[in-house]
């Protein structure tokens, strides 16, 4: 369908009008003599004559553009016409604070930014919500879950404000968190930030699309929760409140389907459809309202549109001919934007102006009134009618899409126009007219000043706004990190064929499958383990684990499967513990992300993401990155890893930069192991920390599928497999020291025989798991001595010693990731690694390819020790002797 022409907005031409009159008549008198029911029926029978006559209709999934609900259906507002009055004087004085903020930060430090105009235009959905619905988290209740409009946190803040959260110096604090501390305020953050504002947000949505995504997958795992009896939701919502812009994100829309098949009626989201973005209109020369309609409907959502106010109905009752609804219909957004940004006069001409019959209807308004004709996102009537409809939807989650003006109030200064977005500079006389516009009891040099305003506590407005809230539960948004811990098993519980491995042969991810079964089993632990996988079980021989605890599914299984005679049969039950979340990262990173959320349920879960290493950092990082920031705790475990590693797959799957990413995010801890046992003292490590010591850490592992003897456990060795760097092989008199990381560590291994035996020369060798925690050490110490705060030297350092023995290291990742450390390397230091593309061979072809193997390491340690004592001829011999081809090209730019 082409969105973009307005024409499938046209009702198509009546050439029977009396003909079409008895057809509606006859189904009128159908609703009123034999009900709804009979009359749905009545049309799905029209509907299958239709098809067998082979007429090819089908519904237009686009409905008028008009309310979903009718005036006579809306539920009596709750205090009436007083509360109303009330809170429309709070969204008033809430948008006033927000404002104020803004500019203020703006006044103060021209380089600070904000928004207004999106706050301006949701004010009135967040109220309804804050008054009526969003229930907070108190003794008996868990709470509901609110994902905000990340640009709308001015709104949010200024409401906590009123509440007597935050004060006036939190307030003049916005956006200067630094200053702020330097001084014991709390600043108050750009938007949602659970990082930087841990008591406060609970869900970062600052980057479009995590929000819309994030809450789906929230409302779904907490249905998984109660159907594995670790949790009653009571009924819990989630809440989303998005912009219609957010909306192009393929993130926002990417999950629509599954919260239909999943049938998650905890799940509302509140897309306020101000119909601007950032640049200008999100569909200039169409409505994204129906484009909204048909998608979130087409995905099997329950759609209310919420277009017009209630000063709209008595237009509508006498609009008997539909004339007015079909002008809406065929006015393009870029024109609503236009009539938004313009005065009653103007409508008048524009938009009544049209037509004979819409003249008539303009001329029972003045001016005035057109202009206040509101937008149904700024009717709280309205909005309460959607939300309560939205709240008693069985079945189905529900989309409301709010009609609203961008920078609603913001008069000529920012109302509608199309740079509204990024207004935050507002004159003097901008500021009296929003004042009056609201009736806002300030001074003209109140106004001047931007002084924050907050109604007596005896005013009606403090009384409402604390009752609504006490009614509710109490405050939010409110981030409780709680306490509750899980007993962590020793490892020798789940691990112990890996401590003692004895140079038995396997893969380090079939030891970290292995484990997980163990975990799995635990009596305490067992039922907190999440394994999560996107379509990729099988790939990582997890699939004894579809048998042993069951894969989740909402309906449980309702087909016999294929292969149910196996004893590892495709097993799917309604208490399944795996999340398998089919060919979607972003689904299931969403999902880790919500089983990480112990601040969100009190319950610690230990969620492990299993995929393909390629498809992590690198597609779904910023999924990642704002798990980090919500303090996620779980493992993310990077299967088939490594550039050399994953042979036969080529340049797409094979992964040599998921550990340069993963040490950028400061609470990532990340390592690259190569043995077995490296692992288990890793993953219990993690459980250690993230369970029983409650740091807001994750961990980021490496596996391999590459098959290796692997030893046993040595003495001694935790902490340096913790810190980054432990010595498995030392000699007398050794001229090199050579660092291997995962799965290149038996390359340096063999390159210490291969100099031993061909060369004479000793070498000692080293297992780096994890590069990232030694360059963090080393950062850490280095800051320290210059600060002259602690004389301490890094790990690499200390363990490296005080001795320039070259040092050469390897790893399956860019040679950035080895570079990391090159500062604390107290020695000569030669880096190697995968730089290039990928692609599909042998693992000993690619590792000669990319210069790696025990031939190559071999060369450059000779090199390093004699590179100026012997001649090119010398060079050539040697690198025959190796049976490598010194002239090939460059591996990076090959
Ligand atoms: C991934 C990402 N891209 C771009 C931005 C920058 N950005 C912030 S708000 C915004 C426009 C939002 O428009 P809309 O969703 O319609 O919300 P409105 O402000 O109109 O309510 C943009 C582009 C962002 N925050 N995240």
């Amino acid at each position: 369908m082409d969105m973009s022409a307005p024409e499938h907005l046209l009702r198509q031409t009546d050439t029977d009008t009396q003909e079409t009159n008895e057809w509606v008549e006859a189904l009128t008198s159908v609703i009123a003599t034999a009900g709804p029911e009979r009359a749905r029926f009545l049309l799905s029978q029209l509907a299958s004559s239709a098809r067998a006559a082979g007429l090819n209709w089908r519904d237009a999934r686009i409905t008028p553009y008009i309310n979903t609900i009718r005036p006579q259906d809306e539920p009596p507002y709750p205090g009436g016409a007083d509360a109303i009055a009330i809170e429309e004087r709070l969204a008033g004085i809430l948008r006033w604070n927000a404002l104020a903020m803004v500019v203020r930060a703006n006044r103060a430090y021209g380089e600070l930014g904000g928004h207004i105009a999106s706050y301006a235009s949701a004010a009135d959905l967040f109220e309804v919500g804050y008054n009526h619905f969003f229930r907070a988290r108190s003794a008996d209740f868990a709470g509901d879950l609110i994902y905000f409009q990340p640009h709308s946190a001015p709104g949010i803040y200024a409401r906590a404000y009123l509440e007597g959260r935050l004060d006036d110096n939190n307030l003049a604090h916005y956006r200067q968190e630094i200053t702020a501390h330097a001084k014991e305020i709390q600043g108050l953050s750009s938007y949602p930030h659970p990082w930087l504002m841990p008591e406060f947000w609970q869900f970062p949505t600052g980057s479009m699309g995590i929000g819309p995504i994030s809450a789906i997958y929230q409302a779904r795992f907490m249905r998984y929760l109660e159907h594995r009896g670790l949790l009653t939701t009571q009924e819990r919502k989630v809440w989303g409140v998005f912009g219609d812009g957010e909306m192009d994100e393929p993130e926002s829309l990417a999950a629509l389907s599954l919260a239909a098949r999943e049938k998650l009626d905890n799940l509302v989201f509140v897309i306020n459809c101000n119909l601007q973005r950032l640049d200008g209109p999100v569909r200039g020369n169409g409505h994204i309202v129906d484009e909204l309609e048909t998608l979130f409907g087409g995905a099997g959502w329950h759609v209310i549109k919420l277009l017009w106010g209630s000063d709209w109905d008595p237009l509508f009752a006498r609009d008997t001919h539909g004339e007015l609804a079909d002008a809406l219909s065929c006015t393009v957004d870029g024109q609503l934007q236009t009539f938004a940004a313009n005065d009653g006069a103007f409508n008048r001409e524009h938009f009544f102006g049209q037509s004979p019959g819409l003249k008539a209807l303009g001329d029972l308004l003045t001016d005035e009134e057109i202009d206040r004709l509101k937008r149904g996102g700024h009717d709280l009537k309205k909005i309460y009618a959607a939300y309560h409809a939205a709240t008693h939807q069985q079945g189905r989650p529900v989309v409301i899409l709010a009609q609203t003006k961008k920078g609603f109030g913001m008069g000529k200064a920012g109302q509608g126009r199309m740079t509204t977005h990024q207004q935050k500079k507002l004159e003097l006389d901008d500021l009296i007219e929003f004042r009056d516009r609201f009736q806002l009891p300030l001074s003209d040099s109140q106004v001047e000043h931007l002084e924050f305003y907050r109604p007596p506590a005896d005013s009606a407005e403090m009384k409402h706004l604390h009752e609504r809230r006490a009614a509710l539960g109490g405050f939010i948004p409110q981030r409780i990190a709680g306490s509750t811990t899980v007993p962590v098993p020793a490892m020798e519980s789940y691990a112990a064929f890996a401590l003692d491995a004895d140079n038995k042969e396997m893969s380090s991810t079939m030891a970290l499958v292995r484990m997980m079964g163990g975990l799995l089993k635990d009596a305490q632990l067992g039922k907190h383990v999440v394994p999560i996988v996107a379509d990729e079980a099988r790939t990582f021989g997890m699939a004894n684990l579809f048998r042993q605890v069951g894969i989740y599914s909402a309906q449980g299984q309702l087909y016999q499967p294929e292969d149910i005679g196996s004893i590892l049969y495709y097993r799917e039950a309604k208490d399944g513990q795996i999340l398998e979340e089919g060919i979607s990262e972003a689904g299931a990173i969403s999902s880790w992300t919500a089983a990480t959320s112990y601040a969100v349920h009190g319950l610690p879960m230990m969620p492990f993401y299993i995929y393909y290493s390629m498809f992590g950092f690198q597609r779904i990082g910023d999924l990642i990155w704002a798990a980090a920031d919500q303090r996620a705790r779980g493992f993310l475990i990077g299967a088939t890893s490594g550039r050399t590693t994953l042979g036969g797959e080529g340049l797409q799957h094979q992964d040599g930069s998921s550990h340069l990413i993963a040490a950028t995010i400061p609470n990532c801890v990340a390592y690259d192991p190569a043995y077995a046992y490296e692992l288990a003292v890793i993953v219990d490590d993690g459980m250690r920390r993230m369970l029983a010591q409650q740091e807001d850490v994750f961990y980021y592992i490496t596996v391999t599928n590459e098959n290796e003897a692997q030893p046993s456990l040595p003495p001694d060795a935790r902490e340096g497999i913790l810190r980054g760097l432990h010595r498995i092989k030392q000699c007398d008199n050794a001229k090199l020291r050579l660092l291997g990381a995962g799965p290149l560590l038996k390359e340096a291994i063999a390159a210490s025989t291969i100099l031993h035996e061909q060369f004479g020369i000793e070498a000692d060798v080293w297992s780096v798991t994890s590069f990232s925690e030694l360059a963090r050490d080393g950062m850490a110490n280095e800051r320290a001595r210059r600060l002259r705060h602690a004389d301490t030297l890094p790990w690499i350092t200390q363990q490296l010693g005080d001795t320039d023995v070259p040092v050469i290291a390897v790893s399956d990742y860019v040679r950035a990731v080895a570079e990391s450390v090159r500062a604390f390397v107290p020695a000569p230091y030669v880096t190697l690694g995968t730089d290039g593309f990928g692609r599909s061979d042998t693992r000993a072809a690619l590792r000669d390819f990319f210069e790696v193997d025990a031939r190559w390491i071999s060369y450059v340690a000779l090199h390093e020790l004699y590179a100026d004592s012997k001649t090119d001829a010398e060079w050539r011999e040697i690198a025959t002797q190796l049976g490598l081809d010194i002239d090939k090209a460059m591996p990076s730019t090959a």
